[in-house]
């Protein structure tokens, strides 16, 4: 297993659309295995593969509290199905976005179907942080980000913030 290095934005790669994974074998599971490790590592609760530069459609992760059990999820072409009318405010962070938070709404629930770690079939019904989070994390895989649903204003402040940091730390 292998901590890969994460994307931060302006970076072009965030914006790719990315790619159905033809089958979940050998070396689609070590992908997920070391978009784990990166997500422990940040840490953050999901990663989506595009995040250490991967265009394909792979979500991993773990919701659950610093005092439990991990309880890793992943997930290969995954789907949103049935979104609920209802929309939920929720304060939402990026790893590819570092240091800000805002809050984005979205549906409430939805279903997800997708493929897990050994390639089998899954439909999971996700409310709350689990429905936040798999509908954040589908949002990369189109190559979307949570600041794309702020004023422009807002984002543009937090592009042009971003940039300075990259260009400091580029000339340290
Ligand atoms: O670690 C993360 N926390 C988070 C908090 C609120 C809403 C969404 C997220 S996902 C984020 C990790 C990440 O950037 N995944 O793409
Ligand atoms: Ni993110």
């Amino acid at each position: 297993m292998a901590i890969r290095p994460i994307l931060t934005a302006p970076d072009p790669r965030l914006r790719e659309v990315s790619k159905p994974v033809g089958q979940v074998d050998e070396a689609l599971r070590e992908l997920m295995d070391d978009m784990l490790e990166t997500m422990y590592d940040a840490p953050g609760i999901g990663l989506a593969a595009i995040q250490i530069g991967v265009p394909q459609r792979v979500i991993v992760m773990d919701l659950a509290g610093e005092d439990e059990e991990p309880a890793p999820l992943y997930f290969v072409n995954p789907e949103i199905l049935d979104p609920s009318e209802e929309k939920k405010p929720y304060e939402e962070g990026c790893l590819s976005v570092p240091d800000y938070y805002d809050e984005v709404e979205r549906p409430a629930r939805c279903r997800v179907k997708y493929l897990d770690y050994h390639g089998a079939e899954q439909i999971l019904e996700a409310e709350g942080m689990l429905a936040v989070c798999i509908q954040h994390e589908m949002d990369h895989l189109e190559g979307v980000l949570f600041i794309d649903y702020l004023s422009r204003l807002k984002r543009e402040r937090v592009l042009k913030k971003l940039k300075k940091e990259q260009r400091l730390a580029a000339a340290s």
